[in-house]
């Protein structure tokens, strides 16, 4: 692969709906430029995007695959993304490196909920952006309505710069609308006939119109009706992108290749390049690139091999990376020795001995670099601005199917949080459980099968436990008295107790008050450690007891049959039979929840928060939502990310995070006591 300058790069991140046909386009920009030979097909499971055996299995992409396309004396860096909510952390990688954004339409479909959620991602990063319309061989497709509904979400800046030849199945291919010439499949001209310059017509004049009226020499020679030069279009289009004062929208068919032809002319000629990129540095603040500036390359993805190891891919945004060379990670504040480095193609590593400004490669075997890193001099430390990752919105517990998956396992959770940082790994202490964090059941489901296929280990997904607990609810006092004659040395403790209930989240306090040596003070650390082995155990169903205080008060001894483990055990039974005195209860753990929904799902979704016990705090207009902010029993929330989903047509979406316990109303109490007792019995019975 021939190496190219800054101003002939284009990283320009595919974003979409899933299923608008992003890696089908890939394929036909690949096939269509000469790269490749044979056309791939996702329904095929071939395509040079989709090449891991799980997306190959699903038929769609669940992770970005980076796919180089030469064209003209351009190099497009397009990075193919999954379309699909619970692998939004692909995304998140590739909208922070890229320099422009092409979003496809389903031709049939228009603007649908991704189109929405990624258009918003972009403008995070401010990226200029360009529309593909897709699929217009499709019965029901129209250009125009896409067009409309284009205007409609996302404001009047829309231009066309192709319009459509024919419709449907007779959809034979598309003129430029700049360059005025036709385009049929793949790389075939079509002579302009007047029927065809007619119908391009009107596109053409919104096209020159909107162009106008980004610059006052050109408004003024379009009013005066002169004729503008395809070289004043085509430098207004540039400015006006960058600047994202419009949207240049293009048509086509990925499958049926056609509109492919203007559509790499496109990207190359109007989309900003890579040299104009600034760096955004950690601090927030950004500056231009220095074409003689020390090395500044931000990782931004990492695959994790079990034979290879870690493969980093990187953007260079200043100076040029070179193969067996020593480089900074500033984030991580040591040096990397750099081996090989590759330009990847899907899943081809190309070797190349460097990398330069504007550029992605990719290099294996580094140390430590992660997701984020910067890569750069230790002279001059630059820190580039890493990569925000959605919060999880998705719990299950998982647990090792074998003794040998239980060796591998902790391990294998640690690569495949590097691969994807919008997994997330917990221990809970509360539950004694593994809990992975993901986006969703699937996200979940493809990391359980990446764990397998890549490092052998098996696990068993379930939904988790709920962090249950006990306290009490008045104060009481007991004896606890353990007495023990056996032949020669007895045992003997004595203690008198009160427990009382403490503030929701204070813990567990122990006070001594043995006034004149009742209870020797050689023996008082073994009543608190018996109190809190009590309290471990709890007394209702099992779950530990919280938000107690306990005072030993009085007590007495013998002195030579009392010991430690007497006044353990004393002190143990004297605290049950207080705190069963003390009326107690079941806490469940609350959640902080909030949701953001599109109005017209508001009263769904409050109502379904009704029957979910939840506690509204507020309500919030933010354009065009609504924030609900919520407490909720954790227990009723373990399927929200589905409930959601459902409820509001996959268009809500929600944070949640632990808050504080609170009692849980008698009538379910009972349910969970009743449970844990039977759980128990059929332990007893084992
Ligand atoms: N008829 C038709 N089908 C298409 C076209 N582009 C993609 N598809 C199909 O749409 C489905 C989704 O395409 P894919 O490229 O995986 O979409 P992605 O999720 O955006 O990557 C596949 O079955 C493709 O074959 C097109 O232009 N016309
Ligand atoms: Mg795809």
């Amino acid at each position: 692969m021939k190496s190219y300058s800054a101003e002939h790069i284009h990283n320009v991140v595919l974003l979409s709906h899933g299923g608008a046909g992003k890696t089908s386009l890939a394929e036909a920009l690949l096939f269509v430029s000469g790269a490749i030979t044979r056309l791939g097909r996702v329904d095929d499971g071939n395509t040079v995007a989709d090449y891991d055996p799980d997306e190959i299995k699903r038929r769609m992409s669940v992770s970005t695959a980076l796919v180089p396309v030469e064209w003209a004396e351009h190099k497009l860096n397009l990075l193919d993304t999954p379309g699909y909510a619970d692998f939004f952390g692909e995304v998140c990688g590739a909208v922070r490196v890229a320099d422009a954004a092409l979003f496809l339409l389903d031709g049939v479909a228009g603007v649908q909920v991704g189109t929405e959620l990624t258009w918003k991602q972009a403008d995070g990063y401010q990226l200029p952006r360009a529309v593909f319309v897709n699929k217009l061989d499709r019965e029901n497709a129209s250009f125009d309505q896409a067009l409309e509904s284009l205007r409609k979400v996302f404001g009047g800046s829309i231009v066309p710069l192709t319009a459509p030849i024919g419709r449907e199945q007779n959809f034979r291919g598309v003129v430029d609308l700049v360059t005025l010439r036709a385009w049929g499949e793949g790389r075939e001209e079509l002579p302009l006939d007047d029927a065809t310059r007619q119908a391009a017509e009107p596109y053409r004049e919104r096209l020159i119109e909107a162009v106008a009226e980004l610059d006052d020499a050109l408004i003024t020679k379009y009013l005066e009706g002169e004729a503008l030069t395809p070289e004043e279009i085509a430098a207004a289009l540039r400015q006006g992108i960058a600047a994202r004062r419009l949207v240049p929208v293009l048509c086509g068919s990925a499958t049926t290749l056609r509109g492919i032809v203007p559509l790499l002319d496109a990207l190359g000629r109007y989309l900003p390049s890579a040299a104009q990129m600034p760096l955004l540095l950690d601090s927030g603040e950004t500056q231009p690139p220095a074409p003689d500036g020390p090395l500044a390359a931000l990782v931004f993805k990492t695959i994790s091999d079990p034979y290879l190891g870690r493969l980093n891919f990187f953007r260079v945004y200043q100076g040029t990376l070179a193969s067996d060379s020593h480089v900074w990670n500033a984030v991580k504040g040591r040096d990397e020795r750099i081996g090989q480095l590759f330009f990847m193609r899907g899943k081809t590593q190309i070797p190349t001995p460097q990398v330069p400004a504007g550029d992605i490669g990719a290099v294996a075997k580094l140390q430590e670099t992660a997701t984020g890193d910067t890569l750069t001099t230790k002279e001059a430390n630059i820190r580039l601005r890493g990569i925000t990752f959605p919060e999880p919105a998705y719990a299950a517990a998982i647990q090792p199917k074998t003794k040998a998956d239980t060796d591998k396992l902790s391990n294998a959770l640690q690569r495949i949080c590097e691969e994807d940082p919008s997994l997330r790994v917990r221990r809970d202490e509360a539950t004694k459980e593994t809990i992975i964090e993901g986006l969703g059941e699937s996200h979940i489901e493809s990391a359980v099968e990446r764990m397998q296929r890549k490092f052998g280990v098996g696990v068993v997904v379930g939904e988790p436990k709920v962090a249950y607990r006990e306290t009490i609810t008045t104060t009481a006092r007991a004896q606890g008295r353990f007495k023990r004659q056996t032949g020669g040395h007895g045992m003997y403790g004595d203690t008198w107790l009160e427990v009382e209930p403490l503030p929701r989240g204070s813990g567990f306090e122990f006070v001594d008050r043995i006034v004149g040596g009742v209870v020797p003070k050689q023996f008082i650390p073994a009543v608190e450690k018996g109190v809190r082995e009590a309290m471990e155990e709890g007394l209702l169903a099992g779950y530990p007891m919280v938000d107690v205080r306990v005072t030993l008060y009085d007590g007495s001894y013998h002195s030579v049959d009392s010991s430690e483990m007497a006044f353990r055990i004393a002190a143990s039974m004297g605290f049950k039979k207080a705190a069963e005195a003390a009326r107690p209860v079941l806490l469940e753990p609350i959640m902080a929840v909030e949701i953001t929904v599109p109005d017209e799902f508001t009263g769904d979704v409050m109502g379904d928060l009704n029957s979910k016990r939840a506690r509204v705090l507020g309500m919030e207009p933010r354009d065009g939502r609504t924030v609900i902010s919520a407490n909720v029993p954790q227990a009723e929330m373990l399927h929200y990310a589905a409930d959601l989903r459902s409820l509001t047509q996959g268009r809500g979406y929600y944070t949640m995070r632990f808050s504080h316990y609170e009692e849980v109303p008698p009538h379910l109490a009972q349910q969970i006591i009743a449970k844990a007792q039977k759980e128990r019995e059929t332990a007893a019975s084992r």
